[in-house]
């Protein structure tokens, strides 16, 4: 340590060891460095201190930096978690305004949402969740938005049919998610971990099916992506064809409502149980209870069976609202 330094650099130097905060610190450093006389024989402690001070001001950066890239976690509610995406103005928000009883921004200005909001929409005996979000294109993805559709259970893509070609916005706003890592697809996939891509089960819906243009535009759409992706036409704020938005919106999720009834009663068609695709009556039995399923002998099932009431095995794969009943 050179003898020349004068006391305030000590001082300087004991605020710097007591310091609690990386803010603190900084500020210590720099008087120390500013009280320093400065000549040869102080030049190594000048890097020195030049260093830290450096190493410091790397770590706030990055604090900053990851405390602006936060995520957002929408908890799942309901049958399944739907995410809508898609260009600036294209109604995203609309949608859910017209669907559900929750009234997030609407405005004719693009780049109105700027985070994510959840919303409840009713199905027939069920509940679906839709999450309202920020829009894409080739240059802007808000990074929440990742860990958002790769949470989800299904992408609506909306396409605004009134403006310019349909086909470039779902190019763009596809291009954009894959170099993300998400590919928005007709069929669920599986996480490959060599790649990491999440393929996301999606339809595409050309909204403001009332404008004049929408007529071309939803044919360019068919052209292009009709065989890729489910394709609906709506418009959200006229309220035009939402049924059928709803059902393949539900299409989407690949689930099924179970109807439980107990015998010599009534079914309970209020709150189906909700399966997935191709599961038995045994999966059903289990969402109830393990050792209910696990001391089921047979179930008598009504709907999609030969006659009404028949008798099935624990493997017998259901359908869409069949009736079950069990029998342990
Ligand atoms: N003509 C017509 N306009 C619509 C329809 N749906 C939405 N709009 C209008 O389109 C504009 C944008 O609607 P938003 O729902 O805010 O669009 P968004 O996709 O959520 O926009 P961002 O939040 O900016 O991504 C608003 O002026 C809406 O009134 C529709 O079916 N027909
Ligand atoms: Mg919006």
């Amino acid at each position: 340590m050179p003898a020349n330094l004068p006391p305030q650099y000590f001082e300087a130097e004991k605020r710097y060891r007591e310091a609690k905060t990386d803010e603190e610190k900084l500020r210590a450093l720099k008087q120390m460095l500013a009280i320093m006389p400065k000549h040869k024989g102080t030049d190594k402690l000048q890097a020195d201190l030049r260093r830290r001070i450096s190493k410091l001001k790397k770590s706030a950066e990055q604090r900053k930096k990851t405390k602006k890239a936060f995520s957002y976690v929408i908890e799942k509610e309901g049958a399944g978690q739907v995410v809508l995406v898609g260009y600036p103005n294209s109604g995203k928000s609309q949608i859910i305004k017209s669907l559900t009883n929750a009234s997030p921004e609407v405005a004719s200005y693009p780049f109105t949402t700027k985070k994510p909001s959840a919303a409840m929409m009713p199905f027939d005996h069920i509940q679906i969740q839709l999450i309202d979000s920020s829009p894409i294109t080739s240059d802007y993805l808000d990074f929440w938005m990742i860990g958002i559709i790769r949470n989800s259970d299904g992408v609506v893509l909306v396409v605004d049919l009134g403006t310019f070609d349909p086909v470039k916005q779902v190019d763009r706003v596809l291009k954009r998610l894959l170099q993300s890592k998400i590919d928005l697809t007709r069929e669920e996939k599986e996480t490959d971990p060599k790649d990491g891509i999440a393929h996301k089960k999606t339809i595409i819906v050309g909204n403001k099916a009332e404008l004049d243009k929408s007529f071309r535009n939803f044919n360019l759409l068919k052209k292009n992506y009709g065989k890729d992706f489910p394709l609906v036409k709506i418009s959200a704020e006229k309220k035009e064809n939402l049924k059928h938005l709803k059902k393949e919106i539900y299409n989407l999720l690949g689930i099924i409502r179970i109807y439980t009834k107990e015998p010599r009663e009534k079914p309970d068609f209020t709150d189906p149980l909700i399966l997935k695709k191709g599961d038995t009556v045994k999966d059903a039995a289990m969402v109830l209870h393990k050792d209910f399923a696990y001391n089921l002998k047979y179930a008598r099932v009504w709907g999609h069976t030969k006659f009404d009431g028949q008798m099935v095995q624990k493997d017998y794969i259901l359908q869409d609202e069949d009736v079950v009943e069990f029998h342990i």
